[in-house]
């Protein structure tokens, strides 16, 4: 048996920042430090954090007053933020940069009267937060039926937004309808579907032909993470989506010669690692890495903690 390392894998630009925005606070401040919403989508990262003094909080009502709050990568909605503002906490936002031009974008079209189609998840945390963006004309679209539901009322006044993990083929069929149904329908000038989730879905598509079955490595709610195990999946392999080693089943390895392991943007290497040794005592004989897209973005950390 065999092992082939998805590159690139794991971590982006924006959740080392965010993770680190976290740690710096706690280690300026001490704890408690708040955090609005699991920082990332990672059960490993977020109890490893909860040990240090990281307390998570999905309302605002949860938080003490003068108490340090941090906002997840996921991003907030306009209300949310307000909210904070006036209830006075010492805020650090760790929404990551590649959301905040979403956020960008809708106020930029939302200044130019365009209603917007954000496609997305409903649901998701980093949907709410673009959603949330303006408090009218906003519409969600999760999938190509959704376009059929829509009430536009003035479809040459209009524009996309969509969610920055989704599935890059999934979402550029759904654009091409939307351009076809409104040709006049504004886009942003880059994709909204961030560098990292590109690169990693265009990673695990090359890996599923080297490979017969692939685990990927992270947590249910990582809508990047999933998106892989997805594109593993439809391009031939046998998938699984597994939070760390010990979930995994020796009886999904029969059959299979050559397997490959990513991780999603959310998922730390060290979780990589133990799936591997995992793998080791089950018989792999061999680890090696895909040659693969090199990721040089770094980001600033928000002010007051760099
Ligand atoms: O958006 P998603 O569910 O993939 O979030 P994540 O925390 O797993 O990944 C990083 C991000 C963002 C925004
Ligand atoms: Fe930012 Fe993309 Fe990472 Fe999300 S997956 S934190 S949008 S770089």
């Amino acid at each position: 048996m065999k092992i082939i390392l998805a590159q690139p894998r794991g971590f982006c630009a924006g959740v080392k920042r965010a993770i680190e925005t976290v740690e710096r606070a706690l280690a300026r401040f001490g704890k408690p430090v708040y955090v609005r919403h699991e920082i990332v989508h990672n059960t490993y990262v977020v109890n490893r954090l909860r040990e240090k003094g990281a307390v998570f909080v999905e309302e605002l009502d949860e938080v003490p007053k003068g108490s340090i709050l941090v906002f997840s990568a996921h991003g907030v909605s306009r209300a949310i933020r307000e909210e904070a503002e006036k209830r006075g906490f010492r805020l650090f936002d760790a929404t990551c940069p590649l959301v905040t031009k979403v956020h960008v974008e809708v106020a930029k079209q939302r200044q130019d009267h365009r209603e917007i189609i954000v496609i997305g998840h409903k649901g998701h945390p980093e949907v709410e937060g673009t959603l949330g963006q303006s408090d009218t004309g906003m519409h969600l679209i999760s999938d190509l039926e959704d376009i059929d539901k829509l009430k536009i009322t003035q479809p040459e006044k209009l524009a996309y937004v969509s969610q920055t993990t989704l599935s890059v083929d999934d979402t550029a069929t759904i654009i091409s309808e939307l351009k076809k149904r409104f040709p006049d329908i504004a886009e942003p000038k880059k994709a909204d579907i961030c560098y990292a989730t590109t690169n990693r879905q265009t990673a695990v598509r090359e890996l599923a032909e080297k490979t017969s079955l692939i685990i990927v490595v992270g947590s249910q709610n990582s809508s990047n993470s999933n998106r892989l195990r997805e594109m593993a999946e439809k391009n031939g392999a046998v998938a699984y989506m597994v939070d760390n080693a010990s979930q995994i089943d020796s009886g999904w390895l029969k059959g299979h010669e050559t397997i490959g392991i990513t991780a999603g943007a959310s998922a730390p290497e060290i979780l990589v690692r133990e799936v591997i040794a995992r793998l080791v005592q089950e018989g792999a004989e061999s680890v090696t890495e895909m040659q693969g897209m090199e990721e040089t973005l770094v980001f600033p950390l928000p002010k007051g903690l760099k």
